[in-house]
């Protein structure tokens, strides 16, 4: 069970008829500035540290963007924005993300969505996030001895995140926290009880053999603004504002 396992069988899922339509449909008629480009037109995997303090979470695959590229964030104005704020913070050994073999190498820092397919209108449908939900879970749980903070970038991403750790054993308040800019809420887990170990110790969350088990694990979430244009040409959300939010995310995360 690895990272490198879990893109594999990503990449080859097609288990959304809409989002498989569209994301090769894209691909087909080009956006004319791309005409050159083989688009990747497939899932698209979390990219970055595979011992991440810090997980990105995004929305879904930009049309022209990642589902061109097939790397995260990986060729738009959202990725601009971004990865210039995670070099500024100190978090990548560049500024600019303009294809898959550019050279870009996060540190500390991981970025994913919870859909994996581009959408249309960037509106995936509730059935589309809950079928995507498990490789979201699945990256999370795969991340899980390192990554300390999420950012989360818009309510879309903030509520698939909450559901997804909320199946995965993580105490999530109801009502469910909202999604704001600058929100910030931590979430506990209890350990898991050691695999194979003696299950004589009865129901809760006690060790059975008497204090070996892990300390609880917590995860932060941070609420920021998402990068697309919409918020970044109007100046919802600044430079400055998602360095800030990066910079608290390095700090809670230790780095
Ligand atoms: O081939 P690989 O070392 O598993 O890396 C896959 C992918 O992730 C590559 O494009 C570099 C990137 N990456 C990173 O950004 N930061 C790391 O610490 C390790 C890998
Ligand atoms: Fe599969 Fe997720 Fe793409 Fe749906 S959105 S086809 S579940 S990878």
């Amino acid at each position: 069970p690895t990272l490198a396992a879990l893109d594999a069988r990503l990449v080859e899922c097609r288990a959304c008829p809409r989002l498989v339509a569209w994301r090769e449909h894209v691909a087909d008629v080009k956006r004319a500035s791309f005409r050159d480009d083989d688009y990747w037109a497939r899932p698209v995997p979390g990219f970055g540290d595979e011992r991440a303090g810090i997980l990105v979470v995004g929305l879904a695959p930009a049309a022209h963007g990642a589902n061109r590229t097939g790397r995260m964030f990986t060729g738009d104005r959202s990725g601009d924005f971004l990865f210039a704020s995670v070099h500024r913070t100190g978090l990548a050994n560049q500024a600019t993300s303009v294809s898959a073999d550019d050279g870009l190498l996060l540190t500390g820092i991981r970025v994913t969505a919870p859909v994996r397919c581009a959408p249309p209108d960037n509106k995936p449908t509730p059935e589309e996030r809950h079928r995507c939900g498990p490789y979201l879970a699945r990256e999370v749980e795969l991340l899980g001895d390192t990554v300390r903070v999420a950012v989360v970038l818009g309510g879309f991403g903030w509520q698939a995140l909450l559901s997804t750790l909320a199946e995965q054993g993580w105490d999530v308040p109801r009502p469910r926290p909202r999604f704001a800019h600058g929100a910030e809420v931590t979430l506990l887990r209890a350990a898991p009880p050691p695999a194979g170990g003696a299950a004589t110790g009865g129901p809760g969350r006690e060790p059975a053999d008497g204090g070996h088990a892990a300390p609880e694990q917590t995860l932060t979430l941070l609420g920021c603004f998402h990068v697309s244009q919409q918020n970044t040409f109007t100046g919802r959300l600044t430079p400055q504002m998602l360095d800030d939010v990066l910079l608290r995310a390095r700090d809670l995360a230790g780095l």
